[in-house]
């Protein structure tokens, strides 16, 4: 069963331990940073290469709380999430210890020319579906309602096999105090996967997932056929790309961007999707578990 949990409970690990595995922290070890803060990559005593998230701590959080929250994202596991191994909260220090996937973000692919023709439309199908279901699972199927908050291409890792894997799920819950559907005075996330009902009125839900997952999956068709659109129209695309999209100009940018060429169905079919997933009205939006039938529906079709 790959919706079953897979860590029962969460290796608790050594704060020196995790700083000789990542060097120190080392410059040389860092990956990049995410939208928590720096990211490292270590190799623990067994061998196994993981990232260490290195998460800012405020000192008014309980260290019982973050724990159980921590916890509680340990208990979460599927073949679409980034697996967390293990934690550290020492001090000041709160480490969170993920497996380590060699492919980067999906984010790092579609920006880099060579590693952009590695995704055939298949894969690309295969990378939205993944998507979808990774996110269904944090919405429904787990028996937490995790809403992620921060979804985008950097967000999603590729594993070896180019499956996509979502990760940072459960981080926006460490920092906050209202937990669940609610809202938020400090809109936190990034402008351009932002529903309007968050910019404006910080007001989330799993509707704003679905959100910016819609602009995922622009972001993932368009990519491909129009070379370097992510490169000279990034600002564009991320700046203020909720008034963009809500306004009809998609269109104009899916027609500049897709041309004359000729335009395979599931293409089609994955921007009609998209298209649902970025209205300005959330209930107009359809569930996660919609856009899984939608998606599967078409790959039983092809069979
Ligand atoms: O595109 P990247 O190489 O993949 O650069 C970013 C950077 O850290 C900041 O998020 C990379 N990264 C994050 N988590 C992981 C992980 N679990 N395995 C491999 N790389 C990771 C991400």
């Amino acid at each position: 069963n790959i919706d079953a949990p897979i860590n029962e409970k969460l290796p608790l690990m050594n704060l020196a331990a995790l700083k000789a595995a990542t060097r120190n922290f080392s410059t040389a070890n860092k990956l990049g940073e995410g939208g928590f803060g720096p990211v490292y990559k270590g190799k623990l005593l067994d061998g196994r290469e993981v990232a260490v998230k290195r998460l800012a701590r405020n000192s008014k959080q309980g260290l019982e709380e973050l724990r159980s929250e921590v916890q509680l994202i340990a208990k979460l596991g599927h073949r679409n999430l980034v697996r967390l191994l293990g934690c550290c909260l020492e001090g000041k220090e709160m480490l969170l210890v993920y497996e380590y996937l060699p492919n980067g973000s999906l984010d790092g692919f579609l920006n880099d020319n060579v590693k952009r023709k590695r995704l055939d439309w298949k894969q690309r199908y295969k990378i939205i579906e993944g998507i979808a279901r990774g996110l269904l699972y944090l919405h429904q199927e787990s028996q937490y309602r995790i809403i992620h908050r921060d979804l985008k291409t950097s967000n999603i890792l590729l594993d070896e096999d180019l499956n996509p894997k979502i990760s940072d799920f459960g981080l926006a819950r460490l920092f906050e105090e209202s937990q669940y559907v609610g809202n938020t005075r400090n809109v936190a996330g990034t402008y351009g996967y932002m529903p309007p009902e968050y910019a404006i009125h910080g007001r989330f839900s799993t509707k704003s997932d679905v959100f910016s997952f819609g602009v995922i999956v622009l972001e993932i068709v368009m990519g491909r056929s129009i070379g370097s659109f992510h490169n000279s129209d990034s600002n564009n695309l991320q700046g203020h790309a909720w008034r963009h999209w809500t306004r009809g100009s998609y269109f104009e940018l899916l027609d500049r961007c897709l041309g004359n060429r000729y335009i395979e169905s599931e293409v089609v079919r994955c921007i009609h999707i998209a298209l649902l997933c970025i209205q300005e009205d959330t209930d107009q939006r359809p569930t996660m578990s919609s856009v899984v039938v939608m998606l599967s529906s078409y790959t039983m079709n092809l069979a």
